[in-house]
């Protein structure tokens, strides 16, 4: 089980900008206006001393707690989201067709930020990007919002076969529950230290890239998890908890037993500033097939 080691109450959502019943309304003059605000406000000398004091540069993290996370590939926090957020990345989603038609273990809703203010709030976190930095020393940059009304039950597999950088391993998930997760909604199912094996890549299991072949590689791990007797954790998680599992972090959904509940979570992705960004399920040989998406924002 994941131990939960991070202060709670250090919630610094950043506030609404430009959404307004899901739609997003801010012009490009707005924000050109707020950028050249806090630039003027930064170079306040009350406010420059401010950012450059010791409590505010404080890592959030423990020196323990860093070493934690490099050590066994995920970490739970508590970064202390208010309740009514949590609340309205569940709400603000619900008449999403993937939310309530035909649920089914691959139901999700991707990049519910562009319409949701909760969602997006969740994934801007500052409290969460700054954990991030401190842990990768390196800008994060979200790129990608899954938002779960039931357990996926998915595979498990490694987040490298999906979406990979170069330099390497500058990727990772962070996977935030909606609601109280236990064993009996489909709590995650992951494998402390897997980050450390080789990364497996298409070329290793099958003739060759693309998602037809996706089941081979599924396979693969499946046998491998079970050749190397890898011990599994789950993730029981408080509602407002999230755990951070590192790129090559072997994980997938565990079984959602009870059918006659939810589980609401939200997973968002994060790639790190100056790394190139691609999919190795679409690469192969020399060829990267580069991830060019929209990061949230
Ligand atoms: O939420 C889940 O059950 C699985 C999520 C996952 O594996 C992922 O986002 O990579």
């Amino acid at each position: 089980m994941p131990v939960d080691t991070a202060p709670a109450g250090r919630y610094k959502g950043r506030p609404n900008r430009g959404h307004y019943s899901g739609v997003r309304v801010m012009s490009l003059t707005m924000l050109g206006l707020r950028h050249r605000v806090a630039g003027a406000m930064k170079r306040l000398p009350m406010v420059r001393d401010l950012l450059a004091s010791p409590t505010w540069r404080r890592p959030p993290l423990t020196a323990d707690q860093y070493g934690q996370y490099h050590g066994s590939g995920h970490i739970v926090i508590t970064p202390g989201f208010p309740t009514a957020v949590l609340d309205r990345a569940i709400s603000e989603l619900a008449d999403h067709p993937d939310m309530r038609e035909n649920l089914h273990h691959g139901s999700r809703v991707f990049d519910g930020w562009k319409v949701s203010a909760a969602v997006r709030e969740i994934a801007l976190s500052t409290y969460v990007l700054r954990v991030l930095h401190q842990l990768y020393g390196r800008k994060p940059r979200p790129f990608q919002t899954l938002n779960f009304p039931i357990g996926t039950e998915q595979k498990v597999h490694s987040d490298v076969i999906h979406f990979a950088s170069d330099p390497p391993t500058f990727m990772c998930g962070v996977w935030v529950a909606l609601e109280d997760i236990d064993l009996g909604n489909g709590a995650l199912v992951y494998y402390p230290g897997s980050h450390k094996l080789p990364v497996v890549t298409m070329e290793d299991v099958a003739p060759g890239p693309g998602p037809e072949h996706y089941p081979l590689y599924e396979k693969h791990i499946e046998k491998m998890v079970k050749d190397l007797k890898l011990e599994p954790a789950r993730a029981i998680l408080r509602k407002g908890q999230a755990l951070i599992w590192a790129s090559n972090l072997l994980h997938g959904g565990g079984t959602h037993v009870d059918k006659s509940r939810t589980r609401h979570s939200q997973v968002t992705h994060y790639f790190f500033e100056g790394c190139q960004y691609y999919q190795p399920l679409s690469s192969y040989g020399g060829y990267r097939h580069l991830k060019i998406d929209e990061w949230v924002r």
